[in-house]
């Protein structure tokens, strides 16, 4: 389903009296808004090929109907979101779920969607079907070298397809680990991963990162090799000038402070990029920003003062990985999806609100109210207007669902693909 851009603009104008109020206001009451307004314009995030479909848990899963049954189709699902919300040019691959059989046909494809490829994601935490050895105790890990050597190949594969497409980087998330007490050596699982990462690094081409992601457990439940952000680091400076952290926001035990991380990953020059999502408990894969967007918010303030200038070696907007990984276990994946994307914008441009001088100088007079209210106040602030502004402006929708619904798009989705389909990924 191909929305043009006139229906696009026949729904904006229906909605542009009421927003021109709400945008008047808040342009009104907020200093800079032109230069808030093309950095929101400028900014994009991936969206990830795996979750286009309805994910699962291991009870069950309640599919909705009219979900992409092949790659082409996962293009067509995210070329629509990037046409109602022009923020989400890009898509990122989980190979073997989405292998690009014809390469110059799909970036052909996605190009006429605007579409770039983000990183590529390897898998080696299922056994496929054609697959010789097991993953069950492991793979870059594993104390069998030929399984080790499997999953490196798996890697070098995957960067292989990136590059036919126009990726620039790899996201390897492990789930080695072990779920019993005196079931692994530690050191020796430590090492040889890193032998692992250090052979497939070898076979990254020269403008490209690595991203090392971790997580605190699941599936592994007693230690995972790559269980936090300073074991990735650790992987990532050994590995070199081309590795990267990779935050995902669920892979945090409870209450971890990640703006704090994020900060000094930033400082170390080793932040690679993100995982958006949220989370209550664990690796919840919910909504992005629908459970703590606070905390999303402190993330994004660390962002933005960490990327003022001389204060590190990226610009916000490109250098990092900006990625969605969420599950829609209950919702319609491309509704959940344009919410994420906005959640994303609106904790960015609340960032943007932040005063960095006066929060400093709070902060050097140990003016902790004053500091307080500086962020606060940004985050208090209602942002909305702004972003749905910097939609319009691009050629986007003002209210991205509210179009999707009175299209009906997933029933002419559901017309087309049928009820019964299965997008493959989570
Ligand atoms: C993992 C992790 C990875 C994602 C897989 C599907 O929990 O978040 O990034 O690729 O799920
Ligand atoms: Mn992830
Ligand atoms: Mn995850």
């Amino acid at each position: 389903m191909i929305i043009s851009q006139n229906i696009i603009d026949d729904h904006n104008a229906k909605q542009l009296a009421k927003h021109k109020i709400l945008f008047d206001f808040a342009k009104n009451e907020t200093e800079g808004v032109e230069n808030i307004i093309q950095r929101l314009i400028d900014f994009q995030v991936a969206i990830p090929s795996w979750a286009l479909g309805t994910g699962g848990t291991r009870f069950g899963r309640f599919p909705g109907g009219g979900e992409p049954r092949s790659l082409e189709e996962k293009i067509e699902d995210v070329g629509l979101l990037h046409k109602l919300n022009k923020t989400s040019g890009a898509i990122s691959l989980h190979i073997p779920w989405d292998i690009p059989t014809s390469p110059k046909d799909i970036q052909t494809l996605a190009a006429q969607h605007g579409l770039a490829f983000d990183a590529v994601n390897s898998n080696t935490f299922q056994d496929q079907a054609d697959q010789a050895l097991t993953y069950k105790f492991g793979s870059l890990q594993n104390v069998n070298k030929a399984i080790r050597k499997q999953a490196i190949d798996h890697n070098i594969e995957v960067i292989k397809h990136g590059i036919d497409l126009g990726s620039k980087s790899l996201t390897v998330w492990l789930s080695d680990g072990s779920c019993f007490p005196g079931q692994l050596n530690f050191r020796k699982a430590f090492e040889n991963t890193l032998e692992s990462l250090q052979e497939i690094y070898v076979a990254l081409p020269s403008d490209w990162k690595m991203f090392v992601e971790y997580k605190a457990f699941e599936p592994n439940f007693y230690s995972m090799t790559v269980g936090d952000w300073g074991q990735s680091l650790l992987y990532a400076s050994k590995l070199g000038e081309k590795a990267y952290t990779l935050v995902d926001l669920g892979h945090h035990l409870p209450n971890a402070n990640i703006e704090q991380i994020v900060s000094l990953l930033m400082m170390e020059g080793k932040l690679g990029g993100f995982h958006f999502n949220d989370s209550k408990y664990g690796d919840d894969d919910l909504t992005v920003g629908s459970i703590n967007p606070y905390q999303l918010f402190l993330i994004f303030n660390e962002l933005t003062q960490g990327t003022q200038p001389n204060n590190s070696p990226f610009e916000l907007g490109s250098g990092f990985g900006w990625m969605i990984d969420a599950s829609h276990n209950i919702k319609d994946p491309l509704e959940d999806l344009l919410q994420s994307v906005e959640a994303i914008m609106v904790a960015y441009a609340q960032s943007l609100l932040v005063d960095a001088d006066a929060l400093e100088e709070a902060r050097i007079s140990n003016d902790v109210v004053k500091a307080q209210e500086i962020i606060q106040g940004a985050y208090r602030t209602d942002v909305r207007p702004i972003v749905a502004e910097a939609r319009l402006r691009a050629g986007a929708a003002i209210s991205p669902i509210g179009i999707f619904r009175d299209l009906n798009v997933r029933n002419a989705f559901i017309g087309e693909r049928g009820l019964k389909t299965v997008a493959t990924g989570l």
